[in-house]
């Protein structure tokens, strides 16, 4: 990882990154900046979570006589209203909502899909414990100037044209890519800009973590259970032992299994043979960012971006991070298989 310039924005590297290409318009750049602001406003509201209650907002309705908004649902409507009259999307579709979004009459429309996850790991926000936004940006198939369709958000992951997630943690970090490595900038809330503070990061190629729901062991596949026992043997062998870390928030296990190496899995068990994660709003936007830091996601035999979606909702299991470790659990897996 090189250190990075000082004072370089989130805004000025995708412009930066842009000028790289001389064909690019500018939308997808103008598109990441819709997102960014966005993000901001969510890490603002984030921040007040535990306030709800001090502040008196009892029940549904807040003291202006708003109607108090779940926080997964008001990150998925920020989302909306920051990103449909941009001009650079033909749709949108979310995890929190059934259907894909068509842009509004009288908008443009662009060339652009957006999907997204608004608020992952919200089951951690009473607790105070991070959580995040994770999208996945394709170009249209239909026809431009039409109304995107659903084929458009059906895409294979390997179509994705950006990915990115911001972890609302400790600090707010924004993290995208767009294939020509992976970058993060963490949120100044002084100055209220996203400054660079990891460029190109490569996950280590060996992993010393992992992050798995070790709580469903009793259902989980043989070769995962051999798998998991090899790692917590990893000492016997002469070799450094594996620290278990699972915060239960996708995007925060990721984000410190990219900068410190690790594996994270969701798998295929006896109770949910497609595990739980969605393939367009978490796996896919994940596996191209690890993959483009240097790392592996598939979903125990496939490459994740491979895969061709079927529906919107879709689950698969998933095996990502550092490469050798999931070189390591698909061998285990197909040796329990043969
Ligand atoms: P969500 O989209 O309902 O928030 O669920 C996704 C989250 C992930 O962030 C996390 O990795 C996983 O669910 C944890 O699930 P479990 O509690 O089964 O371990
Ligand atoms: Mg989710």
């Amino acid at each position: 990882m090189r250190k990075p310039q000082r004072f370089m924005t989130l805004h000025r590297h995708i412009l930066e990154g842009e000028r790289k290409h001389p064909e690019a318009t500018g939308e997808l750049s103008a598109l990441l900046a819709d997102l960014a602001l966005a993000a901001k406003v969510i890490s603002l509201e984030v921040n007040k979570a535990g306030l709800i209650d001090i502040l008196g907002f009892t029940g549904d309705v807040n003291v202006q006589g708003e109607q108090v908004k779940k926080l997964d649902v008001y990150a998925h409507e920020t989302i909306v209203s920051a990103m449909d009259h941009g001009g650079h999307l033909c749709l949108m579709a979310s995890e929190e909502e059934e259907d894909i979004i068509h842009i509004p009459k009288h908008h443009r429309i662009g060339k652009y899909v957006l999907l997204f996850d608004p608020l992952d790991g919200s089951s951690n926000i009473d607790a105070n414990v991070s959580i995040g936004t994770i999208f996945s940006i394709f170009k249209r198939k239909s026809p431009d100037g039409t109304p995107g369709t659903i084929e458009d958000a059906l895409q294979k992951g390997v179509e994705q044209v950006a990915a990115g997630y911001i972890v609302y943690g400790s600090s707010t970090i924004f993290v995208y890519t767009t294939g020509e490595g992976v970058h993060a900038f963490t949120l100044d809330p002084a100055v209220g800009e996203f400054l660079l503070s990891h460029e190109n990061i490569r996950i280590p190629e060996k992993a010393h973590i992992y992050s798995i729901n070790e709580g469903n062991y009793k259902y989980w596949h043989q070769g995962l259970k051999n798998y998991i026992k090899h790692i917590q043997d990893a000492d016997n062998r002469g070799e450094k032992p594996y620290s278990a870390r699972y915060i239960g928030s996708m995007v925060a296990d990721i984000h410190r299994n990219l900068l410190y190496g690790g594996i994270f899995i969701y798998p295929a068990d006896k109770r949910n043979p497609n595990g739980k994660l969605r393939l367009l709003y978490e796996c896919n936007p994940m596996a191209f960012i690890v993959e483009s830091a240097g790392g592996r996601a598939i979903d125990g035999k496939r490459r994740i971006l491979e895969i061709q979606p079927e529906k919107l909702h879709q689950r698969v299991p998933i095996y990502i991070g550092s490469k050798e470790a999931v070189d390591m659990v698909e061998r285990f897996l197909q040796e329990a298989e043969e």
